[in-house]
């Protein structure tokens, strides 16, 4: 099992050769096609490794790092010093100047999950600074809970796409729907039915009306709008207002299920401000003709219409509005809690919204309690290590940034995900050691300290399963541990035998008696819930157990029934489109109702005159975020070695630049080479560079280098989408983007650093 589906594995020589889909999977994911090769990938860490300039001097600030050649140790050394740095941290400093947020995706499997591991041996060793919330919903992940009580329930317990393919008439997507991110599940999936579903809503004569830059955000027949990108809430507002001045809004609904209304109307209308938000005003921000709104509003009141949001909306400041407001309109609109009506968050951001919820918890590995009640919000790395002892707002708090002294990561790439690289490198020179699990000599990995190298899943046995997925997956060994590589948990386990509390660590299991351990742990549940679990052995010979899931879901669906028997989790217990909570606040980036504002880089702002572009950094279709961007599909995809970058035809005519040329992408903050895709399947002041291609700095010692291969995330801006969430705005940034000229430098991304000896 992998985040990107089920799959069999044939090996040779402890290689993966060949990679075949689950039978049952209709629309498997081509990012399949990475894995065979990725064992033995001349990018695998081969075994533990600790750079020089550490080494030699001892842990201390440093802006080698990155930059420096590392020395390989014996495994016997590495626990030694590792043990050594973590004791003398935790004595001098605290846990607290530990940060262990560690974010990442890794992968699939409920007891080899890096972070986890990392948690629960760190909760161990007496805590840690804690990251919370996701670069994948930082905004939703905060306003959600505010407006009706829970964000993950959104995804968890969404309309099923069975009651959409049956029930909708009209699927208003702000952001389409990308069939590309429905290849990945956290967690892996058995399954990929968002293809078929909308065929069978389009076959019943389900329209859909696209809202994005991007043409290909749908597969498929839809009525595509292309706003300047970021005006998506100047959008709902007109059609809003269009069904308020109308009287096309349900005010029965909006009485007995929201509150806060009124408020919302003043500001609407134009009552509290002068400015009413009506189709033309919109018109003027996001270049939709109002004409087209007008009509819209009228038939969305006609039929049974989702509105549908993606995550990629709120990853942008002010990133809170967008699901806010996509709220709000389905609550005027009346159909919240109807079958194939009402709002949807994230269909189309990943394969887990509109599929089936199993009824009963999963296995876990337990994470333990954390003492230290230190965190940041995820999205908060490079403030975090520049800004120690400053305060900072975050959801009503005022927090204050500790001083890190230890980094410890496993299981992600804060080089893929977070922006302004140059300032997360100047940021990553602050603490005394930076340690990073990883297979890969990934830039984070060439970036750290300590290098502890890491199995894959594939080298490995797990459990699989999710919280919308009806098989529980024996994930079995394909082939042994790569060269001088460990499971994460072995590395654990012996350095928490060093520091003392080993037995603590492993209550005395093995990697297989835990997995065992995790599986006998869970059957109760299953077989209370009318199940009939087999012993592990036989789960372990059948290759997986098929679970119960809820079919038919509609989201809110309990609420609308019986709003006082199944309330929501607000202060009103109803939908608040208007909070008192959020507006007792006080902040200026996010008040009490949601309302347009305006962005700091969009077309529409004075940025534009000098950056005209405006480059969407998405999710990319050829791998999972960074991992696997070695593998075959990924480099299939780039243009002479460089990550694609997609421009309009007017685009690329306007600067001399043809299809297969090299550009440099280039604003105030950073640099990158990218290959030229020439299409007109986009707004042609919009260009596309997916973010994953490992970042490659021309000089490994400037922080300000061009990267050569492509990674987005030098130009995106480090601000948070608000005061409230502090979330994650990669998504977009204003670019230049002109030919590049001369002699290309080679792409040295998945070349090892220089391993020396003492
Ligand atoms: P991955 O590339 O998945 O990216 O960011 P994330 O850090 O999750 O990194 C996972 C790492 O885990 C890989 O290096 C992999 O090799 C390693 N790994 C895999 N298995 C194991 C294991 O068993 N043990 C250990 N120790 N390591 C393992 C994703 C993040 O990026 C997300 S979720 C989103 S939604 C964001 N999206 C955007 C965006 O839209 N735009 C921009 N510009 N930036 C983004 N960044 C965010």
């Amino acid at each position: 099992m992998s985040h990107w589906g089920m799959f069999s594995a044939e090996s040779v020589a402890g290689e993966v050769t060949a990679v075949h889909p689950y039978e049952g999977d209709s629309n498997p994911s081509p990012m399949l096609g990475n894995l065979a090769g990725s064992v033995r990938s001349r990018s695998r860490v081969t075994g533990p490794a600790v750079r020089r300039g550490w080494l030699e001097n001892g842990p201390g600030p440093s802006d080698r790092r990155g930059a420096d050649e590392f020395v390989s140790v014996t495994w016997d050394e590495l626990t030694e010093l590792l043990a050594r740095e973590l004791r003398r941290v935790v004595d001098t400093h605290g846990n607290n100047a530990i940060f262990g947020g560690s974010y990442g995706w890794a992968s699939a499997g409920r007891f080899h999950h890096a972070q986890s591991q990392v948690h629960r041996f760190l909760n161990q060793l007496g805590g840690y600074t804690k990251s919370v919330h996701s670069y994948s919903l930082g905004a939703t992940g905060v306003i959600m809970p505010r407006v009706v009580g829970t964000h993950w329930k959104l995804f968890a317990r969404s309309t099923s796409w069975d009651v959409i393919a049956k029930h909708s008439d009209l699927l208003v997507s702000f952001g389409g729907v990308p069939i590309k991110n429905t290849g990945v599940n956290a967690g892996g999936t058995s399954g990929h039915p968002t293809l078929g579903a909308l065929d069978a809503f389009r076959a019943r004569g389900g329209k859909i009306v696209s809202f994005s830059p991007l043409r290909d955000d749908v597969e498929g027949d839809c009525e595509w709008i292309a706003p300047v990108p970021g005006t998506d809430v100047a959008i709902m507002l007109a059609v809003a207002f269009v069904l308020a001045s109308e009287g096309l809004h349900d005010r029965e609904f909006l009485n007995r299920f929201c509150v806060g209304y009124e408020r919302f109307e003043d500001y609407l209308l134009g009552r509290a401000d002068g400015v009413p938000k009506d189709p033309r005003w919109a018109q003027e921000i996001s270049g939709v003709p109002a004409e087209f709104v007008t009509d819209l509003a009228r038939r969305m009141a006609s039929g049974r219409t989702l509105v549908t949001v993606t995550w990629s909306l709120q990853r942008i400041k002010h990133g809170e509005q967008a699901p806010w407001m996509g709220v709000t309109l389905a609550a005027m609109l009346g159909q919240f809690g109807l079958p194939g009506g009402g709002f949807g968050h994230g269909y189309g951001s990943m394969n887990e919204p509109g599929l089936a919820p199993v009824p009963y918890p999963l296995p876990t590995f337990s994470q333990g309690v954390n003492p230290v009640s230190d965190f940041i919000p995820v999205a908060a790395i490079s403030d975090l290590l520049l800004s120690p002892g400053e305060e900072f707002d975050y959801d009503g708090r005022r927090l204050t940034y500790p001083d890190i002294r230890l980094v410890y990561w496993a299981g992600g790439n804060p080089f893929h995900h977070h922006q302004d690289l140059p300032r997360l490198r100047r940021a990553f020179a602050r603490p005394d050691t930076i340690v990073v699990h990883d297979p890969y000599w990934t830039p984070m990995a060439r970036s750290a300290d300590i290098v502890v190298p890491s199995t894959t899943s594939l080298e490995r046995n797990d459990l699989s399963c999710t919280r919308n997925d009806p098989l529980l997956v024996a994930m079995q060994q394909v082939v042994p541990p790569f060269a001088n590589s460990r499971d994460d948990y072995d590395t654990f386990a012996d350095l928490a035998s060093a520091l003392g509390f080993g037995e603590q660590f492993t209550e005395g299991r093995s990697s297989q008696e835990w997995i065992e351990h995790l599986y006998d742990q869970w059957r109760p549940f299953v077989d209370a819930d009318g199940g009939n679990t087999p012993t592990f052995e036989d789960f372990w010979s059948d290759g997986h157990y098929r679970m119960r899931t809820e079919d038919n879901l509609v989201l809110f669906g309990d609420f609308r029934e019986d709003p006082e028997k199944y309330p929501l989790s607000t202060p009103s217990g109803k939908i608040e489109i208007f909070s008192e909570t959020i507006e007792s606040f006080g902040y200026a980036d996010c008040a009490g109702h949601p309302r347009w504002y305006e962005p700091d880089e969009w077309l529409g702002g004075p940025r534009a005159s000098q950056y005209p572009l405006h480059l969407i950094a998405n999710q990319p279709k050829t791998r999972l975020h960074s991992q696997l961007d070695h593998g075959d599909v990924s480099q299939a995809s780039k243009i002479k070695g460089r990550e694609p970058i997609r421009m309009h035809p007017d685009a690329a005519a306007a600067r001399g630049v043809s299809a297969g040329d090299v550009v440099r992408v280039f604003n105030d903050r950073g640099a990158c080479l990218a290959g030229v895709i020439v299409d007109s399947d986009l707004r042609s002041d919009v260009v596309q560079l997916s973010t994953g291609a490992w970042y490659d700095p021309l000089d490994p010692a400037d922080p300000d280098s061009l990267c050569v291969h492509g990674n987005p995330n030098v130009l995106t801006p480090d601000i948070g989408t608000s005061s409230l969430s502090h979330g994650c705005t990669g998504q977009h940034v204003l670019v230049q983007i002109e030919k590049f000229e001369g002699v290309l430098p080679p792409v040295k991304a998945f070349d090892p650093p220089v391993l020396g000896s003492r």
